[in-house]
Parts: C-alpha cells; sequence; structure tokens
C-alpha cells in the first residue's frame, strides 16, 4: 500500500507528561513511528515523502489564529525566557463556562489554555513542523485517491482527532483524518466518511464536521462516562442542523470483549455502506490492542487482520490515518496487519 512518512515527525518528542501529579514519560513518542515505519519497511511496503502543502486545507479545518498560535507557540515560549528551551509549557488555566473565548489574551499561558481542551499534550521546539508534516501527508493521500489509488496510509504522528477547528488535546495538534477528509471533498468528491476505530473519542473529527452533511462521521470507542475525551462522544450526539443524521457514535464499556467490538464494527459499517460515497477516511488509533497502557480493549493482532478484512468489502477508496496506539513495540505489526488484512479483503 501506498505510504506516506515523514522524519519530520520525531521534532516531536516532548519528554513528559502528567498522571496523577507526577511526571510521567510521555506514551505517544517518536519510538511509536520507529516501529511502524521498521515493520512497513521489513514487509516491503515502500515509504514516500509528503509532497503536497496543506496549509490551504488547514485553513478550512482549523482557525486561522489557532493556526498562527501553534506555528508560533514554541518561540513565544523561549522568548518568554531562554531557559524555557529546556522546559515544556503546559496550560494552567481554561476558558470554561461564563468565560470569553472571544477575545486572545497576550498571555502566553492564557494563550495556551484557550487553545487546550486538556493539560496532556505537551510542546516541543518541533511540534508545529512535526504535525505539519502529517496533515502534508494526509493532503498527500487524498490526491493519490483523486488519481486512482485504492488505499493509502499515512504512518504519522502526533496524532489528530482529539484536535478541534481551535484546540490541541489528547497529544493531538492538526486534525489529519479531518484534513484528509476535507482535501477529498475539495477535490470533488460529494460524500466523504471518516470511520474513527481508536479506543479514545475523536471529538474533534466530531465536531470539525458536526453541522455538515456531505462528511459523515462514525466512531466505535471506549464510553466517554469513564473514558478520554469524557466530554463528547455519547450515543445522542447524531449531527446538527444540515448535519442532523450524520454523526454515528457507538461507544462500548471499558473491558468490552473482542465480539462486542465486531459487532459495533458491523452496525458502523452498516451506516458507512448506506451512506455510500466517494471516499473513506479511517482514524486508526490502535490503542484497541489488548497490551495498550492506557486503553482497556482486547484485540489481539489477528483481529487488526479481520478489521483491515472488513473494511476492504465496504469497497471504497480509503485513507487510513495512524492516531493512537501505545503499546510501542506491537504498533507496527497491528499496523501492517490492518494495511495487509485490508489488501487481502
Ligand atoms: C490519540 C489518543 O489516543 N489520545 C489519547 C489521549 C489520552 N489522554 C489521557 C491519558 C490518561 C492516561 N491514563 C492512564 C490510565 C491508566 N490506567
Ligand atoms: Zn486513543
Amino acid at each position: 500500500m501506498v505510504t506516506f512518512f515523514s522524519d519530520r515527525h520525531a521534532l516531536h518528542a516532548p519528554a513528559f507528561e502528567f498522571f496523577r501529579g507526577e511526571r510521567v514519560p510521555c506514551f505517544e513518542t517518536p519510538a511509536r513511528a520507529g516501529f511502524v515505519r521498521d515493520r512497513l519497511l521489513a514487509r516491503g511496503h515502500a515509504l514516500r515523502e509528503p509532497e503536497a502543502d496543506s496549509l490551504q486545507v488547514l485553513t478550512q479545518v482549523h482557525t486561522a489564529r489557532y493556526l498562527r498560535f501553534l506555528a508560533g507557540a514554541w518561540d513565544h515560549w523561549v522568548a518568554l525566557d531562554p531557559e524555557n528551551a529546556g522546559r515544556q509549557p503546559f496550560p494552567s488555566v481554561w476558558p470554561v463556562r461564563t468565560l470569553r473565548s472571544d477575545v486572545e489574551p497576550d498571555n502566553f499561558v492564557a494563550r495556551l489554555g484557550l487553545y487546550s481542551m486538556d493539560n496532556g499534550s505537551p510542546l516541543s521546539a518541533g511540534t508545529w513542523t512535526a504535525a505539519k508534516a502529517g496533515a502534508d501527508a494526509a493532503v498527500s493521500a487524498a490526491r493519490c485517491l483523486g488519481a486512482g489509488e485504492r488505499a493509502v496510509f499515512c504512518a504519522a504522528r502526533p496524532p489528530g482527532h482529539h484536535a478541534g477547528a481551535d484546540f490541541m488535546g489528547g497529544y493531538c495538534f492538526l486534525n489529519n483524518a479531518a484534513v484528509a477528509a476535507q482535501a477529498l471533498v475539495q477535490q470533488g468528491c460529494e460524500r466523504v466518511a471518516v470511520l474513527d476505530v481508536d479506543y479514545h473519542h475523536g471529538n474533534g473529527t466530531q465536531s470539525i464536521f458536526y453541522d455538515r452533511p456531505d462528511v459523515l462521521f462514525v466512531s466505535l470507542h471506549g464510553d466517554p462516562r469513564t473514558e478520554y475525551p469524557f466530554y463528547l462522544g455519547h450515543a445522542d450526539e447524531t449531527g446538527r442542523g444540515a448535519g442532523e443524521g450524520f454523526n454515528l457514535n457507538l461507544p462500548l464499556p471499558a473491558g468490552s470483549t473482542v465480539p462486542a467490538w465486531f459487532d459495533a464494527l458491523e452496525a458502523a459499517c452498516a451506516r458507512l455502506a448506506r451512506h455510500g460515497g466517494d471516499a473513506l477516511v479511517v482514524s486508526l488509533g490502535l490503542d484497541t490492542f489488548a497490551g495498550d497502557p492506557i486503553s482497556a480493549f482486547a484485540l489481539q493482532g489477528d483481529d487488526f487482520s479481520r478489521l483491515g478484512r472488513r473494511l476492504a468489502r465496504l469497497g471504497l477508496p480509503v485513507v487510513f490515518v495512524l492516531e493512537g496506539g501505545y503499546a510501542a513495540a506491537e504498533l507496527g505489526l497491528n499496523a501492517v496487519n490492518v494495511i495487509e488484512g485490508f489488501e487481502q479483503g
């Protein structure tokens, strides 16, 4: 399968995040992409450098002021104090209910809070460059489909599906899946669908397309009553206005079995088949793996092959976009199993 991969991913390399008040090593690491690259190469899949510039599509998915903030964030952080080059910025204040989010404060950490949904998305010096490479891969992949390719894999990090139009969150900065879907619409696809199989609900992607009938969003994920991102992903979220009926959430309790997960996948596929459409974007989170350190589903290696085979049966051109998955050493095998299952299916 055509696979886009850029070494620029490694420029996003924060050292730690917070868990229960302690600093812990980041779960979302450059090593993840290294394992995926190594396994793809070992299986004979050629890697291509993304050649497209995603900037125009990014302005259709994210707000101008968020993009401006993110592109300059590290320089602004270091300008506060040269020693900040060796520190990670975290937000500490957010404009929750009753507070204003229309006025952008001058204070850097206040702006970081304005543009964040959590304190779990640490920035590093190369975050913008790395995230931009992922968005470039998403647009490159859409163009490949336009040129007649059946399926393309964006093996990028950081992930994207928690990032909304104007905020980062959940290790995500630019919403690569939304960028792929928007690029497909812009190049003439009238109906696109996004299927999100990451363990965590793709709140960013849902919110970006919530009012639109041209991009159907379908997600299976851990029930937000107990699982991150907590504040979105319930079954009663069905879309709004012209987008009513074009959002389907299939939350499953943490600890759900593999058969329960595949039953939900069947429901998702039934909705996708009813939508028809010209192309599918798959937010390919692999944190549904039994060995994932922060998630609670039970898929095994073979189950990822089965997922790939099932998606092939939809008969749609597909852009696969890597999202989560934190059992790094198994990430490559699980990703390749989906890809090769799809190719065989
Ligand atoms: C793209 C993606 O998968 N983002 C996930 C973001 C999850 N952020 C919250 C992490 C909290 C870790 N909790 C550990 C619980 C261990 N039992
Ligand atoms: Zn996830």
